[in-house]
This record gives C-alpha cells, sequence and structure tokens, in this order.
C-alpha cells in the first residue's frame, strides 16, 4: 500500500561531503514522505544488528570502520513502492556499476564510500527502521500533496 517504509541513512562520507540535502532532495521530489529524520553517531552494537548479515563478511572490519568514522543522517520514507524504488534511485551496491541519475552513480566511486544505505526488502526496512528509530521519533502527518500524487 501507501505505506510502505524504508529506512534511508546518508552514511558518514556522505555527511561529511555535504550530500544530505541533495539525498532528501531525491525523496521529497519524487514525492515521498518523510516519516523521521535524525543526526547521529552510530554505535559498533547498532552496526552490528543492522549489518547482522554481513559481520562473517572479509570486509566487515573495514566496513565498521567506516561507518563508525563520523555522524550519519537516518531517515525514514514512506509511499508507494519505497523500498524498490529507494534502491533504484541508489544504483548498485558498487558505484562504478551504477548508472549516472541514481545518488551512487552521480555523487561516488568506490564500493567502500558509497554514501548512502537503503533497505533491500519490506521485511528488512521495518527491522532497521525498529534499530534506528523509536516509535516516538516517526510521525504521523498529512502531506498536502497527497491528492496529487495518487492515483
Ligand atoms: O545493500 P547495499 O548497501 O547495496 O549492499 P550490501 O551487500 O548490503 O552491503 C552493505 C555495504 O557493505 C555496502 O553498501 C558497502 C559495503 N560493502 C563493501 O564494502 N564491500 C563489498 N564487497 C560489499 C559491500
Ligand atoms: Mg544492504
Amino acid at each position: 500500500g501507501n505505506d510502505e517504509r524504508t529506512y534511508i541513512m546518508v552514511k558518514p562520507d556522505g555527511v561529511q561531503r555535504g550530500l544530505v540535502g541533495q539525498i532528501i532532495g531525491r525523496f521529497e521530489q519524487r514525492g515521498y514522505q518523510l516519516k523521521g529524520l535524525k543526526l547521529m553517531q552510530p554505535t559498533e552494537a547498532l552496526l552490528r544488528q543492522h549489518y547482522n548479515e554481513l559481520v562473517t563478511k572479509a570486509f566487515f572490519p573495514r566496513l565498521l570502520e567506516y561507518m563508525l568514522s563520523g555522524p550519519v543522517c537516518a531517515m525514514v520514507w514512506e509511499g508507494k513502492g519505497v523500498v524498490a524504488t529507494g534502491r533504484m534511485m541508489l544504483g548498485a551496491t558498487n558505484p562504478q556499476a551504477s548508472a549516472p541519475g541514481t545518488i551512487r552513480g552521480d555523487y561516488c566511486i568506490d564500493v567502500g564510500k558509497n554514501i548512502c544505505h537503503g533497505s533491500d526488502s519490506v521485511e528488512n526496512a521495518e527491522r532497521e527502521i525498529g534499530l534506528w528509530f523509536s516509535a516516538d521519533e516517526l510521525l504521523s502527518w498529512t502531506p498536502h500533496s497527497r491528492p496529487w500524487l495518487y492515483e
């Protein structure tokens, strides 16, 4: 339905490089609704939960160091198909395989500095939202543009 949610996170390099506004803008312009937003310093414990499927990978120590290197901008966006569309907007995991026009295809080069996270399934989105946000940090509000976005 129109209430599908995804977890989008600008990673430390994206925050450092001043790309938070560009990334928020892309989701706003597409018509998705911002439900939660915060700048925060992630802990190792939180990152181990977030990347629970990757902790055994050879690149995990490097990924952990990168994600701990500074604040991230955590967001929840809502709307029809936002999980799959958000992944399309992000581009491929490896920015070199990301088409121009995507976030990674426009703003970065290396897989280990790929500036933005997006949930890969509706199930993982709900799991990640629960890890990064408390219920009171997610707001319920009615965007004025809704009747102009949905048929
Ligand atoms: O969902 P997505 O971020 O596109 O990729 P994942 O396979 O979930 O990996 C998470 C994260 O790990 C990726 O964004 C960069 C990093 N990573 C890496 O540094 N080297 C790899 N070979 C694979 C992933
Ligand atoms: Mg992933």
